[in-house]
């Protein structure tokens, strides 16, 4: 008896989740609004972030109000390290991380923090022109999608004291962002520890940290000049963010749907390059209009990074394997034209 109603139970329970589908299925053919939780690493006055804002209106405004993104800044949803995994098993169907942190995945999600390769944003177009077929096919086979990338501006150094050398270095506690960061300041002779660039206020106060590595525009952002007197305009790398999608959310959108989001995507990656070129500039000259003294690096300084450069991309080479190798000549090859 006991048994019979059980199952009574377990099929009435089994026809109210076919109806639940039902509904849903028809709620989602009507167009009902779907609604995206979307964590990100930077604050919210970041450029990077603004620019995600407006990729949000967008997206509103050209599915007439069937799509909108909740975004979650400065980390307050996942932090940095987790919003990879978050995206990938569908804790959330969309989000924003640094590329290369993908690094330990595949070298190649790395080729943009290679120092030196690519050094102004002409340069950096052209080697993600190289590079994006081979992260959407890599993302592609960890369950997600490519929406756009984003470069920062160029990287240089953030110094308490002027250097003469990168023998200066030595010793200093330097805040890093990843692994290919930390494995320079360890060339350099330097002692790395991996800070969130929301973080980075609170690691130079409480002195886990004394220099950094990243762009004018995170100096700004964290009041560079409140802990730092100078800054190293390198202009080394232009690492990039992305943002990617769920496949399975992906998949699940009308083709309206899909067709905004891509949309809407383009806008965001063409608008966001522009964004960056604007930033590299008005950064250093907020840098310096706040006191911390700009330097072009001296003719030893840039032959000695030059010499590490080129050790990284043997190191680079040597674990990205085939597709780097042809990744690197293919990026020298439009170099030449
Ligand atoms: N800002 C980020 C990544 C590179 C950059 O310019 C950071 O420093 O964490």
């Amino acid at each position: 008896m006991r048994h019979l109603k059980c199952r009574k139970n377990f099929l009435s329970g089994a026809v109210i989740s076919i109806l639940a589908a039902g509904v849903l299925l028809v709620s989602q053919q009507a167009g009902a609004a779907v609604v995206w939780d979307m964590p990100t690493p930077y604050p919210e006055a970041e450029f990077h972030t603004k620019n995600i804002r407006q990729f949000s209106d967008d997206l509103a405004r050209l599915s007439g109000g069937e799509m909108k993104i909740k975004i979650h800044s400065a980390q307050s949803l996942f932090k940095h390290p987790e919003i990879k995994r978050a995206v990938r098993t569908g804790q959330v169907p969309i989000g924003e991380m640094l590329m290369a942190n993908l690094q330990n995945e595949d070298p190649l999600f790395a080729a943009d923090v290679i120092p030196f390769l690519a050094t102004s944003h002409k340069h950096a177009r052209a080697l993600w022109k190289v590079q994006r077929p081979y992260i959407e096919a890599r993302l592609r086979k960890r369950g997600m999608r490519l929406l756009y990338a984003v470069p920062w501006p160029g990287q240089g150094f953030y110094l308490k004291s002027p250097i003469r050398n990168v023998g200066d270095m030595k010793g200093v506690r330097f805040r890093t962002y990843n692994a290919a960061t930390a494995r320079l300041a360890e060339l350099m002779g330097a002692v790395p520890t991996i800070v969130e660039a929301v973080e980075i206020p609170q690691a130079f106060a409480t002195g886990i940290v004394e220099a950094m590595v990243t762009s004018g525009a995170t100096g700004v952002r964290a009041k560079a000049w409140d802990f730092v007197g100078n800054f190293y305009d390198l202009n080394a790398w232009l690492p990039k963010n992305m943002v990617v999608v769920n496949e399975r959310a992906f998949r699940r959108l009308s083709d309206k749907q899909r067709s905004v989001l891509l949309e809407s995507a383009r806008l965001a990656e063409a608008r966001g390059w522009k964004m960056s070129a604007d930033v590299a500039g008005s950064s250093v000259r907020e840098l310096a209009a706040n006191g911390v003294e700009v330097h072009a690096p001296n003719s030893e300084i840039v032959q000695q990074l030059g010499a590490l450069g080129r050790r990284i991309v043997d190191e680079w080479l040597a674990s990205a394997g085939p597709d780097g190798r042809a990744l690197l000549s293919e990026y020298n090859d439009s170099q030449r034209k």
